[in-house]
């Protein structure tokens, strides 16, 4: 018996390519999705540079969907519509790209609860609320004071906050001064959001002004941890220029431990000071289909030195990137990604040190904890270049090695090396769903790939990125899959379907339409001009437009088609789209409204039609517009049906 086991798995190693290739028999069965059957996880995949976020099925790795949030979708006309233009506002006008990072799923007394999951945009510094019955972005917030909103978006356990960390430290308030003068200058904002435990609203409780380090990575605590959030920095040397050598002198950076409880307190009881600050606001109304921004012009601002027991500096080795907190909440790591080994703080050593006041000096008057008295273990050797760690529900640990491109399983505690498996190629992420909160499911292990030369089919200069499931119930890892991903996957976030499934948005009710422009009767059917603008009020149902026929459009006017879809049917949106259009289709749901707009510029008749195959009879929806000189005096009419 063992003897064949042996040879089978050998046997499947040498039919496979270069021997990386080769899986044992049965490994196909564990990804295979039959058809019709659905997967047993939703996969949150962060589009990196494509500024989206992607949803995958798990086991199968199959693409269900790319959810825009930062970036304009032509596809489903996301940013391009009237209505979802104003979610892609910021203070700097409209910024229709940004680079999407790390999803975080919204959590009620730290077990994911599959409401919405938020997304940070690290460019122009933002902070997405996409919510799980509509799979939509609903709001987004412009983070001020901050550049290169990078740690970020990760949740306080019962969802109170939403924190988005600056990488970049900049002067604060911007101004014109010399970069020589950073050090001691710049600033860091770490920003709490609060989220309304109904609507999900966010608002921005406070900014916390921390010293001009780089702020990369940040995990909530949870249990017994829970009211603080760990942030980790690097160049704490305040280096401007060549950060590669002068932000890698000190041999230890810092964690920062933010007790937000205390701070919560203090600024609830009045503290903090107010600043002008200007950032957008945006949010999508589910019931009226629309988007609005709003610009505010000031944020509460905390110095940490006025909030005593507020933030504490744990010492961490070598320029340290994720910071991960473990189910039980004592377990603080620090990748430090200079170093070959990991560090854990003990938390209930870290409390023991701040109440015995054991400090080791301060850095800007924040006073720092010695490394052995808050040191819980170090993993010894354990790879090259460790960026971010996940857990499972049986205590064990998983560190992704981007330099040793691999990933190594750990024990919580004994701090032993279990077992590592190769990645193809230079792992970044790691993700187990819920495998940062009190309650991992430990079945899958994803990890998210920076290189996968030789592992696709050449597709030009630049090859996919991708993610690489592994299952993790045995005691070592099996690799089952590999597949592709959308722009780069940073992190990602897993969640059990049946958490989220249930609750999925079929339609939206015609009758609970509230949307301004919205044709819900077949007689409210019109087109009015209004000085240069003509507004279309249109409806639409399988196979037709209402009206489909327009006249008494001039060149030089610009046409708003306002178009309900009157389905009320899963599954059914329609398109629309017209002739030299300078913006993308519109892809009506069930029961929605959108609109687009179209300035005509040439004299002519023509045709507009609906880009869904939606019934037998899809291709026969279509119309005409006619356009007229703009000195003609044709009178606007319109019809459906008539000759
Ligand atoms: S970061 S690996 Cu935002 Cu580690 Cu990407
Ligand atoms: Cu509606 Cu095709």
């Amino acid at each position: 018996m063992v003897a064949s086991l042996v040879s089978c798995n050998n046997g499947g190693n040498k039919r496979g390519n270069k021997g990386q290739g080769g899986l044992a028999t049965n490994v196909a069965e564990k990804v295979y999705v039959a058809p019709g059957e659905l997967d047993e996880f939703y996969a949150f995949v962060s589009g990196g540079f494509s500024g989206q976020l992607a949803v995958y099925g798990l086991p199968s790795g199959r693409l269900l969907k790319v959810l825009p949030v930062f970036s304009q979708n032509p596809e489903n006309g996301w940013g391009y519509t009237e209505e979802t233009k104003p979610m892609l506002n910021t203070s700097y006008g409209f910024v229709p790209w940004d680079d999407s990072h790390h999803p975080d799923i919204s959590q009620t007394n730290g077990v994911l609860d599959g409401r919405w999951v938020f997304i940070n945009g690290n460019n122009t510094p933002r902070i997405a609320r996409i919510g799980l019955e509509s799979f939509k972005t609903e709001e987004i917030i412009e983070i001020p004071n901050s550049a290169g909103n990078h740690s970020s978006s990760f949740i306080t356990e019962n969802t109170e906050y939403v924190v988005a960390g600056t990488r970049f430290s900049v002067p604060v308030p911007q101004k014109d001064m010399s970069i020589k003068d950073y050090k001691g200058n710049f600033k860091g904002a770490l920003t709490f959001i609060s989220v309304a435990p109904e609507t999900g609203h966010m608002a921005i409780k406070f900014q916390l002004m921390m010293p001009g380090f780089n702020y990369d990575l940040s995990h909530p605590g949870r249990n017994k941890s829970h009211g603080w959030f760990f942030f980790t920095t690097y160049n704490t040397e305040e280096a401007h220029s060549l950060l590669e050598v002068n932000a890698s002198q000190n041999d230890k950076d810092f964690i920062a431990a933010v007790n937000w409880k205390v701070i919560e307190e203090y600024v609830n009881n009045g503290g903090g000071t107010k600043v002008p600050a200007k950032y957008a606001h945006n949010i999508l109304d589910e019931d009226t289909h629309t988007a609005t921004s709003t610009m505010m012009d000031e944020v509460l601002t905390v110095n940490p030195m006025d909030v005593p027991g507020a933030v504490y500096f744990l010492p961490t080795p070598k320029s340290p990137h994720g910071c991960d907190v473990d189910p039980t909440g004592e377990y603080i790591v620090g990748n430090g990604k200079l170093s070959a080994d990991l560090t854990v703080h003990s938390f209930t050593k870290m409390i023991d040190a701040v109440e015995n006041k054991k400090f080791d000096g301060e850095a800007y008057g924040i006073p720092i904890l010695k490394f052995d008295d808050i040191l819980a273990g170090v993993v010894k050797q354990a790879g090259l270049g460790p960026l971010h760690t996940e857990f499972d529900d049986k205590g064990n640990a998983y560190t992704t090695f981007f330099i040793s491109s691999e990933v190594v399983k750990w024990k919580v505690g004994t701090w032993e090396v279990l077992d590592r498996q190769p990645v193809f190629y230079s792992v970044g992420h790691g993700m187990i769903p819920g495998g940062n909160s009190r309650k991992p499911f430990g079945k899958y292990f994803v990890a998210l790939n920076k290189i996968t030369k030789d592992r696709y089919l050449p597709t030009g200069p630049e090859l996919t990125q991708s993610a690489q499931l592994f299952d993790i119930t045995g005691d070592k890892m099996e690799l089952l899959l590999d597949f592709p991903t959308i722009g780069e996957p940073h992190y990602a976030a897993g969640i059990p379907a049946e958490l989220v499934a249930p609750n999925s948005r079929k339609i939206y009710k015609l009758a609970e339409n509230k949307h301004k422009y919205a044709v819900i009767q077949d007689s409210d059917v019109r087109v009015e001009r209004e000085g240069k603008e003509v507004h279309v009020y249109m409806n639409m149902i399988r196979s037709h437009f209402n009206p489909d026929n327009i006249e008494g459009v001039k060149v030089g006017d610009k046409v708003y088609f306002h178009i309900t879809n009157h389905e009320q049917d899963f599954d059914v949106p329609h398109g629309f789209a017209v002739i030299g259009a300078n913006t993308a289709e519109l892809l009506i749901m069930p029961g929605a409204t959108e609109t687009l707009v179209w300035e005509p510029k040439q004299v002519g008749v023509w045709p507009m039609y609906c880009t869904d195959f939606c019934s037998a009879l899809h291709q026969e929806m279509q119309g005409y517009i006619r356009v007229s000189p703009a000195d003609s005096n044709i009178e606007l009419s319109w019809s459906l049906g008539e000759d």
